[in-house]
């Protein structure tokens, strides 16, 4: 028997799987949502609510606080000495700052004191910030001109040089807090930390998640020397090496040996991004797959076998952590946008969803575009949606108007967006929190005029981080592992079910919206 642990450390929450590889079953699975278990980080949507300009940043020691619930309550679902593979997959982008105590005090953690209790005084810098923040716009621009531009910063890259990507948040730190910068030994990503703190060891970043970062080059895959110049001094030294995704960084320590029940000798492989693992989870690392993750953040993303920039500037290029590369737009406004709609009104999720049933596909031409914040996919800095329809509509009189108007604008908005990638698919694969609700699937599937499918998996980032950990550790083979843990649910499959034309005109007017506003 072997058993191989997912981890999955996301924007709201942290959560695991562990899969049986051998009978192909998942055995376990546990979730610690920050907002509602850990209140006391004041962290609601698992960012420090108010932050200024744009800024939006976490607790790391939450995390680690989350992680040790985790554990625990998974410990009393199943037996950890029994786990023999692990690795995990974090929210891209967000970064940690640690200072020179950080070394040596990753190897030696007291199994007798929290984790979080432990690695306070290891940090730089207290908080995070995290892929929701756009207040770097000044350090993209001062990084793109000294590299001369977005088309070499995209070729180097795989992106042009984007706000809530690593590099220039980096920079941000160094200049506005130069000698905290100098005091920072370490800059890890959220998965290269947890990694590092799973195995006691400062372990690597993968190609995956590395690449979202605005340093790494997307042709050599090791960090780019003319882009550290460009984005703070001396990074080189502060920024852990770059590794593929079959690299194994290390073994569960022995803090989670003790605590938790892990047994020795137990390999970890490289964590990397949580849509770059999701891809690997939803068994679409191979090129020819499309899938649409709704989560926080919606993405959109597919491995590629050329690797094309997206001309807009939008869109990016992240390592494959099976191999080669994979394409992503992700839009900022995605669960939180439609949450924003649904709270406005007093809906829950089924009042939310019923209101697709009184309401029609075109919605009798009441548009959103639905920016309740700064907009990555297309890059728009709003804090409000544009309504344009009814006077009624127009002043949110109509709530089912609005909720279809919202998820609408969303889907017509990303269809637009990752027409640069040149992909032709006929299915869609939906993960992410809200991907379980028809009503948006439906019209996910009419907006692209494609069938829309949801696996029986739905914890698409832990299970392509258990499936990874299965392949480098336990002598399985991805393609075997998708045939079992990647089957589509026969019962939530969606076809369209009106005519492409129906969204013709709307199409062209939510491009008319954003031409307007940009
Ligand atoms: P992340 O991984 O970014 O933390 P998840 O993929 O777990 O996020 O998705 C969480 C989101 O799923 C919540 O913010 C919520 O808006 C959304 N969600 C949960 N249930 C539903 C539902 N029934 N319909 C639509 N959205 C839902
Ligand atoms: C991708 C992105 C988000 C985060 C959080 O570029 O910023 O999808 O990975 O999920």
């Amino acid at each position: 028997m072997s058993y191989s642990l997912g981890l999955d450390a996301s924007t709201q929450s942290i959560s695991a799987i562990i899969i049986d590889v051998e009978v192909g079953e998942v055995v376990a699975e546990g979730s610690v949502n920050f907002g509602e278990r850990l209140p006391h980080y004041k962290a609601p949507s698992g960012f420090i609510a108010g932050g200024e300009g744009g800024e939006v940043h976490s607790d790391p020691l939450m995390w680690l606080d989350a992680l040790e619930i985790l554990l625990e309550e998974l410990s009393g679902k199943f037996d950890l000495s029994k786990v023999s593979a692990v690795s995990g997959a974090g929210q891209q982008h967000g970064s940690v700052y640690l200072n020179e105590k950080w070394l040596a005090g990753v190897r030696n953690f007291d199994s007798n004191r929290s984790l979080s209790e432990q690695v306070k005084p290891l940090l730089a810098r207290k908080t995070s910030p995290i892929w929701m923040d756009s207040s770097t716009s000044a350090e993209c621009r001062e990084i793109a001109e000294a590299v001369d531009g977005d088309e070499v910063m995209c070729a180097k890259s795989g992106s042009v040089a984007i706000e809530r990507f690593t590099g220039p948040q980096i920079r941000k730190f160094y200049q506005c807090n130069p000698s905290a910068y100098d005091e920072t030994a370490r800059i890890h990503l959220v998965s290269s930390f947890l990694c590092s703190v799973l195995t006691g060891r400062d372990a690597a970043i993968d190609t995956g998640d590395g690449a979202g970062m605005n340093l790494l080059n997307i042709q050599s895959w090791e960090w780019d020397d003319e882009l550290l110049d460009a984005t703070a001094p001396d990074l080189l030294e502060k920024l852990p090496e770059v590794k593929f995704g079959e690299s194994v960084e290390g073994e569960v320590s022995d803090y989670f040996i003790q605590r938790y029940g892990f047994s020795e000798g137990v390999e970890v492989t490289i964590f990397t991004g949580d849509n770059p693992s999701s891809l690997v989870g939803m068994g679409a690392s191979e090129p020819g797959k499309v899938v649409i993750s709704l989560g926080t953040s919606d993405t959109f993303f597919a491995a590629m076998k050329d690797v094309v920039s997206d001309p807009d500037g939008c869109g990016h290029v992240f390592g494959n952590p099976v191999a080669g590369s994979m394409s992503l737009q992700c839009f900022a406004n995605g669960s939180l946008a439609r949450e924003a709609v649904k709270d406005r009104f007093g809906y829950g999720w089924d009042e939310f969803t019923k209101a697709f049933s009184v309401t029609e596909c075109g919605n009798g031409g009441n548009l959103m575009l639905p920016f309740f914040s700064p907009e990555t996919s297309p890059r728009l800095d709003l804090a409000e949606p544009i309504l344009e329809g009814s006077k009624a509509f127009e002043a949110w009189e109509n709530a089912d108007v609005a909720v279809r108007a919202c998820v609408e604008g969303q889907f017509l908005n990303m269809k637009q967006r990752v027409k640069w990638m040149g992909l032709s698919t006929d299915v869609i694969y939906l993960t992410g929190g809200a991907s379980k609700n028809d009503a948006i699937a439906q019209v996910v599937s009419n907006i692209f005029q494609t069938r829309v499918e949801r696996l029986t998996v739905s914890s698409s980032v832990a299970l392509g981080a258990a499936m990874r950990a299965a392949s480098n550790s336990l002598g399985k083979v991805i393609a075997d592992l998708e045939k079992v843990f990647c089957l589509p649910d026969e019962n939530g499959k969606i076809h369209p079910n009106v005519s492409e034309s129906v969204y013709a005109e709307s199409a062209r007017r939510i491009n008319e919206l954003i031409s307007k506003n940009s």
